[in-house]
């Protein structure tokens, strides 16, 4: 075979085997308006000026599979006052042209292929970037592993997302949220003790499951400055999966340090011949007795709907 021949067939094989992966792999649209607004920060119903992606705290989940490319539009309202930009943590881009700031009735476009599997927070980073996170603008990408669900990384019964965030008391300044001064509560997804009958008789939500399940969660610190030492009480994490990748896990963990920023999934298994609960803290105390504390309930009653299908968020 002379060798052009040759070549020829090498790249024909090659086209053959990009076009494989690209039919695997989608464009997923992705579309989040900023608004600015009052948000319900409690189980009381009490409401702040908060700036949102989407008009809810967290931002809606987006959620891919390892090779996906994300095209991603974000509306910054022509209501708003403020300046917004879009940083996601699964995308290498570049920090002065995908996620620069556009201004109030602006829009940002830009596509970024999720290449590496985990859980990533997404969140703006205008300036000054601690008080758009101390006011609530944040989310989470999940993006899935290419060979899904293995013994490594088993299917689990079901998921949850949890991001803790700060609540700054109303009005506090700019360079305050920089010196995390004037912090008052700890937000679960968005609400003091969102999670928590126990500590919050206005709570009428918990995270539920039944006896023997396997629950994930995927758990995201978006607090501008402090770290989360994340621990079931009255369980263990059966594995941690850092950042959410499967290749980085760790066996029968209490207490797992989540920095600013960063996410982790994490495996629990209820006992199989009892009911019972789990309160699921940031075991700094001064965040877990100001809202971070989640109660998971084990029982045979356990909601079906509850961390399934789509429905990781509990709003
Ligand atoms: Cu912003």
């Amino acid at each position: 075979m002379n060798s052009n021949k040759f070549l020829t067939l090498m790249s024909a094989s090659l086209v053959g085997l990009v076009t494989v992966a690209a039919a695997q792999a989608e464009i997923i649209k992705v579309e989040i308006p900023v608004i600015e607004k009052d948000v319900v920060i409690d189980n009381a119903g009490n409401t702040q000026p908060m700036w949102t992606f989407g008009g809810e705290i967290p931002g809606p989940l987006v959620r891919v599979k390892q090779g996906d490319t994300v095209d991603f539009t974000m509306l910054n309202d022509k209501d708003n006052k403020e300046s917004h930009s879009m940083d996601f943590h699964a995308a290498v881009v570049d920090v002065l042209d995908e996620f620069a700031p556009v201004k109030p009735g602006k829009t940002k476009a830009f596509k970024f292929q999720a290449n590496h599997p985990g859980v990533f927070i997404y969140h703006c980073s205008s300036d000054a970037m601690s008080e758009h996170i101390g006011r609530g603008m944040y989310g989470v990408i999940i993006v899935d592993p290419k060979e899904g669900y293995s013994e490594a990384y088993p299917k689990p019964d079901r998921e949850y997302v949890l991001v803790q965030g700060d609540l700054f008391k109303e009005g506090t300044k700019t360079e305050n949220y920089t010196k995390n001064e004037g912090k008052q509560a700890n937000l679960i997804n968005g609400k003091v003790y969102h999670y928590d009958p126990v500590h919050d008789a206005n709570a009428s939500l918990a995270l539920q499951s039944k006896p023997g399940e396997l629950v994930r969660i995927f758990f995201v610190n978006a607090q501008v400055t402090d770290s989360v030492a994340f621990h079931p009480i009255a369980g263990i994490w059966d594995r941690v999966y850092d950042n959410g990748n499967p290749k980085n896990v760790s066996y029968g963990m209490q207490t797992f340090m989540v920095a600013p920023a960063h996410a982790a999934a994490f495996d629990l298994i209820s006992p199989k011949d009892r009911p019972t609960n789990n309160a699921i803290v940031d075991h700094q105390m001064k965040n877990a007795l100001t809202g971070a504390i989640t109660v998971l309930i084990n029982n045979d009653e356990a909601d079906p709907k509850l961390g399934r299908d789509g429905n990781l968020i509990l709003r």
